[in-house]
């Protein structure tokens, strides 16, 4: 009698166990991020560039560091007039707003972004967005180290809003 409880209990969970973890796995997509650096005057930045993409149901994710998360080994990223590649595994969210952060550090740190393009694809999703911006990150003049792009439905905001740091 014990000893079918315990094999009962052991069961149900083994059975969590496999639910838990398919959950996990379930929720990776490949992700596919290019972002466009001006082709303007010291429109290059070293800084470490932050990216946060948000769906319409308010899910997010959070990449701490656009380079440690995808980028390519001995690349210098973020330079003037450059497309650079940003390539990861990471929970599936289908972005309809973004908020790129730039910790504005380094020589010369001011960054023109032009766009950050995602695509993501994986468990059923074949997504891809463009979130133009246009404008400099930066720690001088009018200009903030953090803009939002929100495309999302119910949304008035149809053109890069600087917010505050
Ligand atoms: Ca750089």
């Amino acid at each position: 009698m014990a000893l079918r409880v315990v094999a009962m209990s052991f069961l149900v969970f083994l059975l969590s166990l496999t639910s838990f973890t398919s959950l996990a796995t379930a929720e990776r997509c490949d992700y596919h991020i290019q972002v466009k650096t001006g082709d303007v005057d010291h429109a290059g930045t070293d800084s470490r560039i932050n990216l946060k993409l948000i769906s319409s149901s308010g899910e997010t994710l959070d990449i701490y560091n656009l380079i440690f998360w995808g980028g390519s080994k001995g690349h210098d990223h973020f330079e003037r007039g450059q497309l650079d590649h940003f390539k990861a595994r990471d929970t599936c969210v289908q972005p309809c707003a973004i908020t790129v952060r730039s910790n504005g550090k380094g020589l010369a740190s001011g960054w023109y972004l032009e766009y950050v393009d995602v695509a993501v694809t994986g468990h059923g999703i074949n997504f891809e967005e463009e979130f133009d911006v246009n404008t400099w990150l930066d720690n001088v003049g009018p200009y903030k180290l953090q803009v939002t792009v929100n495309k999302c439905s119910g949304s008035s905001i149809s053109k890069p809003t600087l917010s505050s740091v």
